[in-house]
């Protein structure tokens, strides 16, 4: 039966994509690097050190540690400082109607985002009220696609996972949903979560009432 979700944060509450890429792909001209959106894509639900990695990758060049860490250290105080610009206005539509019907259910609700600017992301949407457990990119070490990160939001739920259905819209979050043992929502398109049990082009399609039609048996 189910009797929690987990949400990932970017991409599927509010739309910080955007202002990712435009930190990034300031660091990244500045380096005299590619990246585009479709680099920018590959870094949904990866941490920050990982996303270097991935950007290092498609330019086929390599960094020192130090410099890797400068770099993303600088990547993040453009991010961190571009939040402020970020209000109670600006979740992905949809998000929050869910959120608040899940609330008005008695559902539990965790987050389970990779990122660890996620209490200030929360902060700035007024979005606190709607979770019981916050699981960011302080709370486990594995990062998706390894399922820690929701398996911590369940534990802390005191739910198991076949008892919660994951909301994701990266590729390596709905990998890591299912290794975890958990049912999965993916928002985006097929090509990138069409793995998930269940997928919305967006949130504004993901209400509780269409997934509850689809795993009925579960409800
Ligand atoms: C998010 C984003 C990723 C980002 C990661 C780490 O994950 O999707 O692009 O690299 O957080 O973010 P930060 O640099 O703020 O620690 P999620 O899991 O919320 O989608
Ligand atoms: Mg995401």
């Amino acid at each position: 039966m189910i009797k929690g979700f987990i949400f990932d944060l970017d991409g599927v509450i509010t739309d910080t994509a955007a202002l990712h890429y435009v930190a990034w792909k300031k660091m990244a001209d500045e380096m005299g690097w590619a990246f585009d959106h479709d680099v920018n894509d590959k870094l949904r639900g990866i941490s920050r050190t990982d996303s270097i990695k991935v950007i290092l990758e498609h330019n086929n060049t390599t960094l020192e540690e130090h410099k890797l860490e400068e770099l993303a250290a600088k990547k993040n105080d453009i991010y961190v400082a571009s939040l402020e610009t970020m209000t109670s206005e600006d979740y992905l539509p949809g998000a929050k109607a869910l959120l608040t019907h899940l609330r008005t259910e008695g559902f539990a609700v965790a987050l389970g985002s990779a990122s660890k600017n996620a209490e200030k992301v929360l902060k700035q949407l007024n979005a606190n009220p709607y979770f019981d457990v916050i699981g960011d990119g302080h709370s486990v070490s594995n990062s998706k696609p390894a399922p820690d990160i929701f398996l911590f939001g369940a534990e802390k739920m005191k739910l198991q996972p076949e008892e919660c259905i994951v909301f994701e819209d990266a590729e390596s979050g709905i990998d890591a949903a299912k290794a975890g043992g958990f049912y999965s929502v993916g928002i985006g398109p097929e090509e990138r979560v069409g793995h998930a049990d269940l997928r919305f082009d967006t949130m504004e399609q993901a209400t509780l009432f269409e997934v509850k039609a689809y795993f009925k048996e579960l409800f």
